[in-house]
């Protein structure tokens, strides 16, 4: 039987706007794990990680809160890591995105020792791959995408043990509607694949998550780091820099009950989720309804 491993990191020291450090208790109170649980899964929840409070600083040398951020990745690195190696699927409840670098740094690492292929589903309206050289904001979970890639600040770059804890080629984005100037640029330096909102306009989200999934076979790790900004603001307004022009609600399950088809999930981020700006926790209800659709709950399915 699978175990999912629920991991809280309650901070939104990469963000640019404060709330996202109440995600995981509105993950928790919208059922979550029972709603794993009733799935047919054992759930651990770890409850959360500590780490230092969001300071709140103006950039410095282009970057905000670089010791935090680093402090709570450090945290959110030992739990996937821990939680990997007990051979359970991770389930990291952020948080901002600036945690993915913790996450898929441990992710990465535990997929070259088990010699399995990583690939990482980047599901967002932003494609996070600025560096302080380039982020107009400073804010680092604008950032992890790069830092990922071997692009960032030293203090963020090489946990996985390689200085790139990912190439280009093994991380997909979808649902992007948001990059900055010079962000453009290293997305083509990095010949990274983006499938944006006008791919699933006009391609549809169908064979958009085809051509994502293509090369998965029996020995891929898929891991999904699901920024709730993805979708469109109208179904998911507790974040906070929603866009608007994402996928629908039905696209978005079209999306995971595709990823759940191929049955090599192994570990994911859900991040971004401000309760201080959502509607009556909906949009943790929300991602709670797609994560059990990302672990194969389906109409028909029993
Ligand atoms: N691209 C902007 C920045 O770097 C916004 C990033 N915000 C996100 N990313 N929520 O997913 O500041
Ligand atoms: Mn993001
Ligand atoms: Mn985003
Ligand atoms: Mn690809």
């Amino acid at each position: 039987m699978t175990t999912v491993s629920l991991i809280g990191a309650p901070t939104d020291v990469g963000a640019s706007v404060r709330g996202a450090g109440m995600g995981p208790d509105a993950l928790r109170v919208a059922g979550l794990a029972e709603a794993l649980r009733a799935h047919g899964f054992q759930v651990i929840d770890r409850g959360n990680l500590s780490g230092p409070p969001n300071p709140w600083q103006l950039p410095v040398h282009g970057i905000r809160h670089l010791p935090e951020v680093t402090a709570w990745n450090r945290a959110v690195f030992d739990a996937v890591a821990t939680a990997l190696a007990m051979g359970h699927v991770p389930l990291l409840m952020g948080g901002d995105h600036c945690l993915a670098i913790g996450s898929i740094s441990a992710v990465a690492r535990q997929c070259r020792q088990e010699q399995k292929n990583l690939r990482v589903v980047w599901l967002d309206a932003h494609t996070d791959v600025n560096t302080e050289a380039i982020s107009p904001s400073g804010n680092i979970h604008g950032m992890p995408v790069a830092c990922l890639l071997g692009y960032g600040p030293p203090d963020l770059v090489g946990w996985s043990g390689e200085r790139a804890a990912l190439d280009a080629g093994s991380i997909d984005f979808v649902g992007i509607r948001s990059v900055d100037a010079d962000e453009k640029q290293a997305i083509r330096q990095l010949g990274l694949q983006v499938f944006d909102m006008r791919h699933i306009d006009e391609h549809g989200m169908r064979y958009t998550m085809t051509e994502v999934l293509q090369d998965v076979d029996e020995n891929t790790h898929i891991h999904v780091s699901f920024d709730l900004d993805c979708l469109d603001p109208i179904e998911a307004p507790g974040v906070g820099t929603g866009v608007r022009g994402g996928p629908t609600y039905r696209e978005m399950q079209l999306c995971m009950e595709m990823i759940a088809d191929t049955g090599r999930i192994g570990s994911i981020d859900v991040v971004e989720i401000n309760p201080a700006l959502d509607v009556r926790n909906r949009t943790a209800e929300l991602a709670v309804e797609f994560i059990r659709s990302l672990f194969g709950a389906s109409t028909l399915a029993r």
